[in-house]
């Protein structure tokens, strides 16, 4: 039950995916010198590189959405990773395009296709489910504000990314990225992989462009977990106190323009009323070589102490070679920056019966605001009762405990939540990362990912995960209950910079110099990879 240590956290998620269907490949052999010169391989496009073929017309945002969702369907079948297609995708590239040619950019995002996770509410026809069948049908009165910025920002809302039900929220026995309604979501990186994390879909997606870190990505945090800087506004909810939204994308400065698209005050949500100044930095300017230079980053050993197991040695030999990679950039290591309340933290239930008493409130808000509701779930005892009654619910297969015990429980209205909020605000305090930054002097802590993601969450700080290796070709595999593989070669896993509240420009600068010198993506390749290519779209057009 290692995802049961909580943290939710809600992910959007680039796309740049996947998929190719064989219909279209007749042109590929003849064709494969050419195409290479002309066209982006879309598992390496950046976003900064897709920009550019579409200003100078090499191809259209039209293209890039059908050679997307033929990559999405050559592999859907083995990872399940993308729960459905926006039908209107086409229509919304061809307006961008005109856009374009009329001389109109939005900006940096205008024309890119992107999958959200399908917990982001959208106002059209795609369903937001949580991967369930309780909301299939459900509308919404608007746009989730993420929703509606990316739109706003030129981005094509491509599709939604399968996700664990209830972004793993049910049950005390179950799954990664398993959902009622979107199955099991696998892992890129070795067959039946566990996928880790709620965010399954959104990173298996990106996985399979090459660059993300899979491995690690539990249920908090995905790829880069920012600040309360991004709306949650109609994002279906874990914990206020502690989900957050952010992009998983193939690369850092990627993850800095859709950062940039997103993150703001709304007042819909008031958590982004702590922004400072309400303003948000330049994070695309952050991605700089010298990201690193005279920084000190701290390195909490009793924090990695607390988990090892033999599993553990090979993340945390890559992490000792990473630390000579960052001192080359420049940054200072320190050690025994140690966390005081691991420990305590550790053996807490408090943290999970805060997100529980959040979730009980959160949701039900969520559920009122919905101006359809088919099957009426409007509190989460109602939401109990149809997911054990509900057959392809898999109950009691797969149990309701989570929301048992959040119901028998106090909620976040109670007083005695305030005591335990406190409690949890301190272990990610004070006895946390804020003290360690605070007594060292430091500018960010460093983990190995698997380490990294609890003690972000419980205080609304950034965290950004770049690639740090992968298990290498002698590791057993290990399955887990439901037959997932949850060490095998191949896997990857990350490194994990985590920074004070509203320190994201920071922490991109960091891991863009980590990332330029080390590129590991490049090294660690999917299993299985789509082959559908810009050239197949655009050739087949002109035939
Ligand atoms: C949303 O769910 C409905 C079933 O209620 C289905 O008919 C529809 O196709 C779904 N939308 C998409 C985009 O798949
Ligand atoms: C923000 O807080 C104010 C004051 O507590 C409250 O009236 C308002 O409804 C809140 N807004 C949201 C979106 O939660
Ligand atoms: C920090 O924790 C590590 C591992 O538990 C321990 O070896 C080290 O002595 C601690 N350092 C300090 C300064 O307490
Ligand atoms: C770790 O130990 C368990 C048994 O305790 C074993 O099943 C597994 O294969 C070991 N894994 C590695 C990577 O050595
Ligand atoms: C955590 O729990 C273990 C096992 O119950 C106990 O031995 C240990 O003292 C506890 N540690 C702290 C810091 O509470
Ligand atoms: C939260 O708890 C209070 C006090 O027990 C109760 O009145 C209220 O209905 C609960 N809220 C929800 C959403 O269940
Ligand atoms: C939901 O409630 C409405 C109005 O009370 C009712 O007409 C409808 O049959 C209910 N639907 C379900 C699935 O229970
Ligand atoms: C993507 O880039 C990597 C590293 O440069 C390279 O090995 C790989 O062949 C590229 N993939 C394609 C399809 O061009
Ligand atoms: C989005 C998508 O392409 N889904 C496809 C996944 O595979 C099944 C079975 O081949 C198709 O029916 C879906 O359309
Ligand atoms: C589009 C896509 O890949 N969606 C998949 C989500 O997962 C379910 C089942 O696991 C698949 O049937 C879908 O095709």
């Amino acid at each position: 039950m290692k995802h049961r240590s909580l943290r939710s956290s809600v992910v959007v998620l680039l796309l740049l995916v996947v998929g190719s269907v064989s219909a279209v490949l007749i042109f590929r052999s003849s064709n494969s010198v050419e195409k290479s010169e002309e066209f982006p391989s879309l598992i390496n496009a950046t976003i900064e590189i897709l920009t550019e073929g579409l200003a100078c017309k090499k191809f259209t945002s039209v293209d890039l959405v059908k050679a997307y969702l033929s990559r999405i369907a050559e592999v859907n079948e083995t990872v399940h990773a993308v729960t459905e297609i926006n039908p209107d995708a086409l229509t919304i590239a061809a307006k961008l395009d005109l856009e374009r040619s009329a001389g109109t950019i939005r900006g940096p995002l205008h024309g890119i296709p992107i999958l959200i996770k399908n917990n982001i509410a959208t106002k059209d026809k795609m369903n937001n489910t949580a991967g369930s069948w309780a909301l299939l049908g459900a509308t919404v009165p608007r746009d989730a504000t993420v929703a509606k910025k990316l739109r706003a920002a030129g981005a094509i809302l491509l599709g939604k990314a399968n996700l664990s039900q209830w972004a793993n929220f049910r049950s005390l026995d179950s799954s990664n990225g398993w959902s009622s309604l979107g199955g099991q979501v696998y892992g890129p990186y070795y067959p039946n992989q566990d996928p880790q994390g709620s965010s399954s879909g959104s990173a298996v997606a990106s996985a399979m462009l090459g660059n993300r870190d899979r491995r690690f990505d539990h249920i908090s945090f995905p790829a880069q977990q920012p600040s309360w800087h991004q709306t949650k506004h109609l994002v279906i909810p874990i914990s206020e106190h502690e989900d957050t939204v952010g992009p998983l994308t193939r690369t850092v400065k990627d993850a800095a323009y859709i950062l940039q698209a997103i993150a703001g005050v709304d007042t819909r949500d008031n958590y982004t009323s702590a922004i400072p100044d309400g303003t948000i930095p330049n994070y695309i300017a952050a991605c700089k070589l010298s990201g690193l230079s005279g920084l000190r980053l701290g390195i909490p050993r009793n924090v990695i102490a607390l988990r090892t197991s033999n599993t553990s040695a090979p993340m945390i030999e890559a992490f000792e070679q990473a630390l000579d990679v960052l001192e080359a950039a420049g940054a200072i290591i320190v050690e025994d920056t140690n966390f005081t309340a691991a420990a305590e933290y550790r053996n807490s239930s408090l943290p999970l019966a805060v997100a529980g008493a959040d979730f009980v409130v959160n949701l039900q808000t969520y559920l009122k605001s919905l101006t359809y509701n088919p099957k009426n779930i409007t509190s989460l005892a109602v939401l109990r009762d149809f997911t054990q009654s509900f057959p392809l619910e898999d109950y009691p297969a797969r149990d309701t405990g989570l929301w048992d015990q959040s119901l028998q429980s106090w909620n976040n209205t109670d007083p005695r939540f305030w005591a335990a909020y406190q409690q949890v605000l301190y272990y990610g305090g004070e006895g946390g990362l804020l003290g360690a930054l605070d007594r060292n002097n430091l500018d960010a802590v460093i983990l190995p990912a698997r380490w990294a993601p609890d003690w972000a969450s419980p205080v609304g700080t950034p965290i950004i995960t770049v690639p740090l290796g992968s298990y290498p070709s002698d590791t057993p595999v290990v399955k887990d209950s439901w037959g997932l593989v949850q060490y095998a070669p191949n896997i990857p896993f990350g490194i994990s910079f985590l920074g004070a509240r509203f320190s994201e420009e920071k922490l991109i600068g960091m891991a863009y110099a980590f990332e330029q010198r080390t590129m590991v993506r490049d090294k660690v390749q999917p299993y299985i990879l789509p082959t559908t290519e810009l050239a197949d779209v655009v050739i087949k057009k002109h035939i």
